[in-house]
């Protein structure tokens, strides 16, 4: 209804103007590091830095998680006038924190980065700001929890939607990741940045944000798995492999992606190496509903080709709708998770890490996967959502503009990341303007990719201004008429869902044994060993 539809457009408008904002600000980052650009007005590299990772990591992607969320449990379980309103209460106090700590970062107060963790302090409207986001984005959990609590019982026995169970998992993943930045905020930060205490435990701050810091990743990815279960299925004219497989991997992900915030912190002392080891275990144990994701996908597309006719080895690949853009941008996405989960398995090698930690491969590493293999899904997602809201068609003339945006993104991305993975190999570090290192031979080794990320980075901000073009375009433009929100059903083929799958106490039992099972013992031993407060111990940590 056009009621429902306003609630989701508003979470649109605030996604697409931060991809304009944000993507300026790492326009800038890419030629400060190429060292042949100074800021102008006194701005400062850290300020921009800040301000590109919290407005499009977390700004962007939570607002367009959540708006895509309600278009789904909308269109599945229905929503009613009271829990609109509620998802309106949540909105408007994600925007208001929005604001809050933009203002301060844009001001300059605020230079800490989107990893926000001690010793770095800023000003606490930061703090007070984000703790805003956290409780408004806690309504939009329980308006979707509440949303489908009344579905199943008005369907007393029945199974849930598929799209419907996925977006909960969603949000118990999130809210319980979001307790950890919440206490440090709460407890740690806001106390320390008004001058209620001197100092604060270092170590738990960063532990306590990679608790969170880790499943943030995935709560931005499984919208994407949304997309490639249970509606790319659809689009390509053909049908979920299995519901059963896209539930376990959902539940998979609840489980895993939240006891691992320690391969973040390989490099770091103060946390024990056998809790260190324990949690890449559990690394790689998240890897698998990935691996079970791809194995559905090539599983989906070759069923779909071979029951057009397709029946050669690869004859498939020809039978996808290579020239419609909801298959296209997110099908791009997809071939790019596949170097960049293998670096992401790179990464968690405990080995390996040493190599590449604060490097900026890591830095290549996440523009692939949430900058592409995400980002590019959302995009695909844009292209049939928008219209759908807005009453207008998708013409022909999206279709193209949406073709070439995707080739513009990844060839800049291609250009972009692939010389972050090659100089962070060099050692060029993340996160540092442009320094010559007093002179250190080494980094004439970089220069070359430092260059290269700018003129990726200038044709990806290309490829970000096309998109808001096509998004306003979408919105106020194109001819009204009707475009299809395309929900897939399950193939005839599949084996029946077994019920123990909406079996959410046992799941969320589990989640919460695996957490205290991966935390408490290093929790412990942090704060006894740790000294009291982040003087000294910063200079450990750096
Ligand atoms: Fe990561 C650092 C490990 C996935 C994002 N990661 C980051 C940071 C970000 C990030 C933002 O262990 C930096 C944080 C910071 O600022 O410090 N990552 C992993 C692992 C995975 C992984 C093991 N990361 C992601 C995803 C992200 C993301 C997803 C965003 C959305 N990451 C790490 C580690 C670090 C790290 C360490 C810390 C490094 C350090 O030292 O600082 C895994 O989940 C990856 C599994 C994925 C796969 C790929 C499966 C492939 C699929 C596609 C199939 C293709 C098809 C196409 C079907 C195994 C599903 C077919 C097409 C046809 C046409 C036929």
């Amino acid at each position: 209804s056009s009621k429902e539809a306003r609630l989701i457009m508003a979470h649109m408008y605030v996604a697409f103007i931060s991809l304009l904002v944000g993507g300026l600000m790492g326009l800038l980052q890419t030629f400060v590091r190429s060292g042949t650009f100074n800021l102008p007005f006194g701005i400062g590299y850290y300020q921009i830095l800040t301000a590109h990772g919290v407005i499009l990591a977390l700004v962007l992607t939570t607002f367009f998680i959540i708006g895509f969320q309600f278009a789904l449990m909308s269109k599945t379980v229905g929503i009613s006038d009271k829990q609109r309103l509620s998802a309106w209460i949540g909105f408007w106090t994600m925007l208001i924190g929005t604001l809050l700590t933009a203002g301060t970062i844009l001001t300059g107060k605020a230079n800490v980065l989107y990893t926000f963790y001690a010793p770095l302090k800023a000003f606490p409207t930061f703090y007070i700001g984000l703790a805003l986001v956290v409780v408004g984005s806690w309504i939009a959990c329980f308006t979707n929890f509440r949303q489908l609590a009344v579905w199943k019982k008005a369907h007393k026995g029945g199974k849930s939607p598929l799209l419907a169970f996925m977006v909960v998992i969603n949000m118990l993943l999130w809210f319980i990741a979001t307790l950890g930045v919440a206490a440090t905020v709460l407890i740690q930060f806001i106390p320390w940045s008004l001058g209620m205490v001197d100092s604060i435990n270092v170590l738990v701050s960063r532990t306590l944000f990679w608790y969170f810091g880790h499943p943030l990743v995935y709560f931005w990815l499984l919208p994407a798995y949304m997309a490639w279960y249970a509606i790319i299925p659809k689009i390509i004219g053909g049908k979920i492999y299995s519901d059963a497989l896209a539930r376990l991997s959902f539940v998979l992900f609840l489980m895993f992606s939240i006891p691992v915030g320690f391969h973040h912190q390989l490099t770091e002392p103060g946390i024990d190496p056998l809790w260190k080891f324990i949690q890449v275990v559990l690394t790689f144990m998240v890897i698998i509903p990935s691996l079970l994701t791809a194995f559905s996908m090539f599983a989906t597309f070759e069923m779909a080709g071979r029951s057009k006719g397709f029946t050669s080895l690869f004859g498939w690949i020809r039978a996808l709708p290579w020239k419609d853009v909801r298959f296209f941008a997110p099908v791009v996405g997809m071939l790019a998770f596949i170097p960049a989960g293998t670096g992401g398995i790179i990464n968690a090698s405990h080995q390996m890490n040493q190599v590449i930690h604060n490097t900026i491969w890591v830095t290549g590493h996440f523009h692939l996967t949430v900058g592409t293999t995400v980002i590019l899904t959302f995009f695909g997602i844009a292209y049939w959502l928008i219209p759908s809201l807005t009453g207008r068609k998708l013409t022909k003339k999206i279709n193209t503009l949406g073709i070439i945006q995707t080739i513009v993104w990844s060839v800049g991305m291609f250009i972009m990341s692939g010389a972050m993975h090659i100089a962070g190999l060099l050692g060029a570090p993340r996160r540092s303007a442009y320094s010559t290192y007093t002179g250190a031979e080494q980094v004439d080794t970089w220069i070359g990719y430092q260059l290269a990320q700018a003129i990726g980075g200038t044709i990806l901000f290309i490829g970000i201004v096309l998109m808001v073009y096509i998004f306003f375009y979408m919105v106020f433009g194109a001819p009204k008429g009707e475009a299809s929100f395309p929900i897939a059903e399950v193939s005839e083929e599949a084996e029946p869902t077994p019920q123990y799958l909406e079996n959410w106490k046992l799941w969320i039992g589990i989640t919460i044994a695996l957490i205290l099972f991966a935390y408490t013992i290093p929790f412990i031993d942090i704060i006894q060993h740790s000294p009291p407060g982040s003087e000294g111990f910063e200079n450990l940590i750096r």
